[in-house]
């Protein structure tokens, strides 16, 4: 029910800043109403920016993709580069916070020990302040496009309502498959589910999984539910090109068989394609933990902790499944594993999780809906045992593994995200990015600058209104990590950082206008209003 219940001023037009901020900037009034041809040369200018930006002479690894595709597609044609190009392998799981891993301070606190997780974090990079979108869908379409979702009419699922990305936006498996990957996504999907929309018509060669979300699976068990006015939800497949067929009901059995299966066919995936030496991409979202957290058959009752440790149990255990799959193939040495998750933790009492060291759970701009587990895992490349707490966040990683991949990042549209290769690599010990709008639903409720949040309306649950605040509150998260003690209140010398932060706001609200969002509800085909 979550991921779909829109509790924010449903029927509401787009409004992507709160009313106070309209004052804030003169210079954003006019140039919200400057004629169009300087927006026009506003956005040649950026895209201008953006092109210098994607050749920049810089470090060598972000020039060498470029140049070793070009040399690529004048000597060899795109199948031949497979050897020395790496897999990429991204698994993520559902609605898992970012206090459940042992290595992130949960493990036997929370009943069940994760040493796989906990090892892969000391083969790589692993992150203190990776961020993400509240919610589901926003997040996986911040995921697929480096876009943040106010743009691409993702913030939200509402009933009846067309959902999901347009064909027009360029997916993270499209920019794969165009740099000569096998593209292959099991689990869930949730960025559409009507022709034209799924997974296989958004760049994946293959699909097995859900095109929603998990708590439908509960929806059959209800003694008064009503398959001829309700979902019946279902797991499906599909290839490139082919509308999905149905594999089965997705029940509360199913549910707990699926990640076992999502873990079968990734191995699969990945046996075929290394034995191909074809590079590939493999799209691991697994379903867990999102509700109803019931465990596989093989984990049910392990723990001695109930359902939701047998589940932590479980997802420890899968995703070591997948990387004994890549030790088995002889390919460690060249495949990028990443592992994280979309959002933070359940709040609904019976299943909820828990964020740890942070306060909050999803569907809220506190840290504990945003910040979540992050590894990456590049051996030779990405120094292991590395622990980071710079900001990065989702939109990020489609720049970055395209740059990883030899991929190209589109220069016609925004694009929110920053290639973080250099600082995965080590080539810098900072990240590029200085902070990030946070929006639940179509409003602006934070921003987080720095070790600094600003809360612009204020929710501590997402079952409370939201609370348009008169006055912003600012938090300092290095003394104040649970986002208690609003400095505004206390300090008014800590001020000054209110001028970078409100700039920051304008800046993408000034974006918004030069190139305006696509809204809910768009059908295909989408076209830019200034094109
Ligand atoms: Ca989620």
């Amino acid at each position: 029910m979550h991921t779909n219940v829109h509790t924010l001023k449903m029927g509401e037009g787009l409004r992507p800043l709160p009313s106070f901020l309209d004052a804030v900037s003169e210079r954003n009034h006019e140039y919200d109403h400057s004629p169009m041809p300087m927006r026009r040369m506003s956005q040649l200018y950026s895209n201008l920016f953006r092109l210098y930006r994607l050749f920049e002479v810089g470090p060598a690894m972000r020039i060498g993709p470029i140049l070793r595709a070009v040399a690529l597609i004048l000597a060899l044609g795109p199948s031949a580069s497979a050897q020395d190009r790496p897999n990429v392998v991204l698994m993520m799981v559902d609605n898992y916070g970012y206090g459940e891993l042992g290595v992130y301070g949960g493990g036997v606190l929370r009943g069940a020990e994760t040493p796989r997780l906990d090892q892969l974090a000391r083969e790589g990079l692993r992150l203190t302040n990776f961020n993400v979108e509240p919610q589901c869908t926003p997040s996986r379409s911040a995921l697929m496009t480096g876009r943040h979702p106010i743009r691409s009419g993702t913030t939200r699922v509402v009933w009846g309502v067309l959902y999901g990305l347009v064909q027009w936006e360029v997916t993270m498996a499209e920019m794969m498959r165009d740099a000569g990957y096998a593209t292959g996504m099991f689990g869930k999907w949730h960025l559409g589910d009507t022709p034209g929309r799924f997974p296989t018509d958004q760049g994946f060669d293959v699909w097995y999984g859900i095109p929603n979300t998990t708590d439908e699976a509960l929806y059959s068990s209800h003694p008064q539910f009503d398959p001829s006015v309700s979902v019946s939800p279902e797991i499906m497949e599909s290839r490139r090109g082919e509308i999905p067929t149905v594999v089965e009901e997705y029940d509360l059995e199913a549910r707990r068989r699926i990640d076992g299966e999502i873990t079968e066919r990734t191995i699969d995936f990945m046996r075929e394609n290394a034995e191909a030496g074809r590079p590939f991409f493999a799209y691991v979202p697994f379903t867990h933990a999102h509700l109803p957290t019931l465990p596989h058959p093989d984990f049910d009752g392990t723990t001695g902790h109930g359902a939701y440790a047998d589940v932590s149990a479980e997802i420890d255990y899968r995703a070591g499944q997948v990387l004994d799959a890549i030790d088995d193939l002889g390919i460690r040495d060249n495949t990028i594993v990443i592992w994280t998750a979309d959002n933070g933790p359940e709040e609904v009492a019976e299943y909820h999780g828990t964020a740890g060291f942070w306060r909050g759970h999803y569907f809220t701009a506190l840290e504990g809906s945003l910040r979540v587990p992050f590894m990456v895992r590049w051996p030779g490349r990405i120094e292991a045992g590395r622990v980071s707490n710079e900001i990065v966040h989702m939109v990020d990683l489609f720049p970055t593994l395209a740059g990883a991949v030899g991929g190209v990042v589109p220069i016609d549209r925004t694009i929110d995200g920053i290639n973080q290769l250099n600082f995965f690599i080590g080539e810098q010990d900072e990240s590029d990015r200085d902070g990030f709008p946070v929006y639940n639903g179509d409003e602006m409720f934070a921003y987080k600058w720095g070790n600094w949040k600003i809360h612009l309306i204020e929710l501590n649950s997402m079952f409370d209104a939201p609370q348009r605040l008169n006055f912003p509150k600012l938090h300092n998260l290095i003394s104040d990590p649970k986002e208690l003690y609003p400095i505004t209140e206390t300090d008014v010398s800590a001020a000054w950082v209110l001028p970078p932060i409100f700039t920051a706001i304008v800046d993408f609200q000034r974006s918004l206008t030069a190139e305006p969002p696509i809204p809910l509800g768009t059908p295909d085909p989408y076209v830019p209003p200034n094109e």
